[in-house]
């Protein structure tokens, strides 16, 4: 079958913030609009094509308020041509209420999880009705999901999702295999093999390993021709004992290793060509 525009490049993805890190733990994490702002350009300026935005109120503490999640929208796009993917996946104790209300923000994506998984010593609870939900409010608004993938199981429910209730908005399936997450798959080359024989037909996927995953999952999925997810919601550690100093480090170590594999950065407008995202 014909690749799709920019499929054989790498669409990079950044996830500077995350909902799990403290500033006063990592104050390197960007929790102010400013600091998103700045993370967001520095990150397009060295390969990133597609923002997941988890947003901070002004304690920096993790939030799904409609006005903030508006205004981060708002300002990437100000400052950046980058896809602007806003998480309903929040943090582990946000109710479902809270998650599908930041769909009213109106991003161009959208994280939809593809079910339940175990996050280290909590749950995170994607109930079959509730990923219905997100995925037909996504269809009804133009908004282009990116589902995400805990563990083996989920990409079943992912093709029941769109066998039962259809392609999402741009009519295009992207998916990101989210690995080494304690409780869900493992981040290795083997997991991501026998991911990839559940990924439905047509589908593009992009891969990121939590914490110390993060490297060997970053190569597999080069070395698979998918994408790649990179940041500071993911990973703090940039190689053994050396802390990360900003996201724009580790998107830019990703652009230099996707550029050996002869699969260079794409940028945003093909990303969004890609994606099916509207230009
Ligand atoms: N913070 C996690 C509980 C997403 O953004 O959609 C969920 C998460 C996934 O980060
Ligand atoms: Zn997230």
């Amino acid at each position: 079958s014909t690749p799709r525009p920019g499929a054989h490049g790498t669409l990079i993805t950044v996830a500077p913030t995350g909902a799990e890190l403290s500033k006063s733990a990592v104050p390197a994490l960007p929790v102010t609009p400013e600091e998103l702002v700045r993370t967001a350009r520095d990150c397009e300026r060295v390969g990133a094509a597609m923002i997941h935005i988890h947003v901070r109120d002004e304690h920096a503490r993790p939030t799904l308020d409609l006005g903030l999640l508006t205004e981060a929208v708002a300002a990437v796009r100000e400052h950046t041509r980058l896809v602007v993917q806003l998480s309903t996946g929040g943090a582990v104790t946000d109710p479902e209420a809270d998650r599908l209300r930041v769909l009213d923000a109106l991003p161009d994506s959208a994280s939809c999880t593809m079910g339940t998984v175990n996050f280290g010593d909590d749950v995170f609870l994607n109930r079959w009705g509730f990923v219905v939900e997100l995925h037909k409010r996504m269809q009804e608004r133009g908004i282009v999901p990116e589902y995400e993938v805990f563990d083996l199981g989920q990409l079943t429910a992912l093709r029941r999702l769109l066998d039962e209730h259809g392609l999402p908005a741009g009519g295009h399936v992207h998916l990101d295999l989210v690995m080494g997450v304690p409780g869900g798959m493992p981040g290795d080359l083997e997991t991501l093999a026998a991911a990839l024989r559940l990924v439905p037909e047509g589908a593009t996927f992009s891969a990121t390993g939590v914490g110390r995953s993060s490297l060997p999952v970053l190569l597999s999925a080069l070395a698979a021709g998918g994408h790649v997810r990179v940041g500071m919601e993911d990973t703090t550690s940039y190689a053994r004992g050396e802390k990360v100093k900003d996201n724009a480090q580790l998107v830019a170590r990703a652009a230099g290793l996707a550029r050996i594999a002869q699969r260079p950065p794409i940028g945003p407008d093909e990303a969004r060509v890609l994606l099916g995202v509207a230009v």
